[in-house]
């Protein structure tokens, strides 16, 4: 059984407001799912392959090393939540060990699920699929054909990195509100490393995270109708130790105007647009906030080099 829902589509007039509020406040700031047009999302697949990019990597060597523990610390049967599924290829590769009876991809735009979803409904057909179009950042308000019973909350990747520690405990509580008493989650979490590795996973040799962060102007030039010239921006992406982030910005490289239809702003040389936070976290500080947002029995899975972390946590 294959079903697709649209939830909470933001419509266009509120995405031009809530960008131009952040592009015209005093330090210019714009939230990172705007970095994922059709041509984003391909760069940020490209970042994945990078060298210097260790998560994906990472990430990926620990379910291979540890698949089988996960596996049998979540048991089988769950109704599996994959948040941020993008192509779902994270989630397919947990099928077997796991062998959900329901697998429920949600992401940002339910079109771009459609291809990958029918593809995997035709090489898991007893698993029922749902999948979901929903910004679940602010709610997590699932639909009927969900079942309640032994959800599982998959948010691989590290994107929870890009809440801040409140926002990130906020939303681990409604992860955990919309458990029943067998529910869980399973998450991918960055560590805190050394600043010079972390500063080239964030600004790499070849330009890619530039370019990724440089192709938000041209989104932004698409949705609200701005004139951003991408030649007079360059790209900063550091590891700001004090607030254990990666900070992602776009650094104007001469003073310059940018116009939209209803106004305009200007930027000095070296003013510079947020694009993104990037938080890294230790065992000791990512297990607290579990614990904080009322999470239980906690299992840690790790590479040799403790640069990345998987953590499964009951919601009993
Ligand atoms: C998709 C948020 C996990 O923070 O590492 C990669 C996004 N930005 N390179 C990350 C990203 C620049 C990525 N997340």
């Amino acid at each position: 059984m294959l079903q697709f829902i649209q939830c909470n589509e933001q419509n266009d007039q509120s995405v031009r407001d809530e960008l131009l509020a952040g592009l015209s406040a005093a330090q210019a700031f714009t939230s990172p799912k705007y970095l994922y047009d059709a041509l984003g999302s391909k760069l940020f697949e490209a970042i994945c392959e990078l060298p210097e990019y260790y998560p994906t990597r990472t990430e990926a060597l620990i379910f291979k090393t540890h698949g089988r523990a996960i596996a049998q610390a979540i048991g089988s049967g769950s109704t599996l939540i994959d948040l941020g599924a993008g192509n779902c290829a994270k989630a397919a590769r947990l099928f077997p060990g796991l062998q959900p009876v329901q697998y429920v991809p949600v992401d940002i735009s339910v079109s771009f699920l459609r291809e990958s979803l029918q593809r995997l409904q035709q090489q898991f057909p007893s698993i029922v699929m749902t999948g979901i179009g929903m910004d679940f950042s602010s709610e997590l308000l699932l639909p009927d054909s969900v079942r309640d019973k032994k959800r599982l909350f998959f948010y691989p990747g590290s994107s929870i990195g890009n809440f801040t520690p409140e926002e990130s405990l906020a939303f681990l509580q409604r992860i955990r509100a919309a458990c029943d008493e067998d529910g869980g989650l399973l998450i991918g979490v960055d560590l805190v490393k050394d600043k010079a590795i972390l500063d080239a996973a964030y600004d790499d040799a070849l330009g890619v995270t530039a370019a990724f962060n440089l192709n938000l102007l041209r989104h932004l030039n698409h949705l609200v109708g701005t004139d951003f010239d991408v030649q007079g921006w360059r790209h900063r992406g550091f590891f700001n130790d004090k607030a254990s982030r990666i900070e992602m910005h776009l650094e104007a490289a001469s003073g310059q105007i940018v116009r939209w239809p209803q106004g305009e702003r200007r930027f000095e040389r070296g003013e510079r647009i947020h694009t993104e936070n990037s938080y890294k976290y230790t065992q000791r500080s990512f297990t607290d906030l579990l614990e904080q947002a009322g999470f239980r029995k906690l299992s840690f899975w790790t590479d040799p080099q403790q640069w990345f972390m998987v953590c499964h946590a009951h919601v009993n």
